[in-house]
């Protein structure tokens, strides 16, 4: 169960961060209707949100998720593969450390982005990306182990289609992985129950299980309908202005 989550309200130069699609330039005052629609769905889940004021020198600081791994037994702060998104960990470095009394830092020359780690119960995907090197994934792997946890490595470098590995799977929990369609064969998802997302839905693939229900992009309707079958409880939540930043849900908040 999830009791909190850290989010942090987008600054007006939010269109000036980071994106590789071509969608069109967010409209803020939509960006914020839409983070404030989000932050209302984490606490419909039950959480209490720790909600931190825009910060302007990171235009892509509102997705947070990028800038640690929590985990219930430790956090470890990470070092974001951009340049322009280094700083953001400096800016939670002071409330990650007030509420994780065992946490651990990726060092130069790891780069490792949030968005790259899936946690699936005791076991962690670390996405191998352009963001998340092969130092950062082996310091991470590391300090999972300390914290004892087991995790292995996808590489998903030569995949155009998605910045982080979680663009493209996420755990819904019940031993049920979502997948996009073209990561669905992957011999490391045996284990599970999958749920495959088809081509046309897979920004969707990027969902997040808070509590009782799954939250899921506006959209999609294939991927409620299967959730629903499966006897999940689907949130839906309007993505369309953060997707234009090549942002998921996930990355919108950390939960804890
Ligand atoms: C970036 O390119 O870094 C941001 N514009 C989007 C980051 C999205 N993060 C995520 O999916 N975990």
């Amino acid at each position: 169960m999830f009791k909190q989550a850290i989010v942090r309200i987008p600054g007006s130069n939010f269109a000036d961060g980071l994106t590789t699609v071509s969608l069109g330039i967010p409209h803020f005052d939509e960006v914020l209707a839409q983070h404030a629609h989000y932050c209302e769905a984490l606490k419909e889940c039950g959480l209490e949100l720790m909600t931190l004021e825009p910060d302007l020198r990171y235009p892509d600081s509102t997705f947070v998720e990028d800038a640690a791994v929590l985990t219930e037994r430790g956090a470890i702060l990470t070092r974001p593969g951009a340049t322009s998104r280094e700083g953001e960990v400096d800016a939670i470095r002071p409330i990650v450390k007030s509420l994780f009394p065992r946490h651990f830092s990726i060092e130069a020359p790891g780069t490792l982005d949030g968005g790259d780690i899936c946690e699936a119960e005791d076991h962690f995907f670390i996405g191998l990306s352009h963001r998340t090197n092969e130092e950062g994934a082996r310091q991470l792997a590391m300090h999972l182990a300390g914290l004892g946890y087991t995790s292995s490595v996808i590489d998903i470098r030569a995949m155009t289609s998605i910045l982080h590995l979680k663009s493209g799977i996420s755990y819904i929990g019940d031993n049920t992985l979502l997948v996009m369609e073209e990561m669905a064969d992957n011999e490391q998802f045996r284990s599970f129950a999958l749920v495959r997302v088809c081509v046309l839905e897979s920004y969707a693939a990027n969902c997040v299980r808070v509590n009782e229900r799954v939250l899921i992009a506006e959209g999609y309707p294939r991927l409620v309908d299967d959730l629903t079958a499966r006897r999940f409880r689907p949130l839906i939540v309007d993505m369309s202005e953060f997707q234009k930043m090549d942002g998921g849900l996930s990355c919108l908040s950390l939960r804890f």
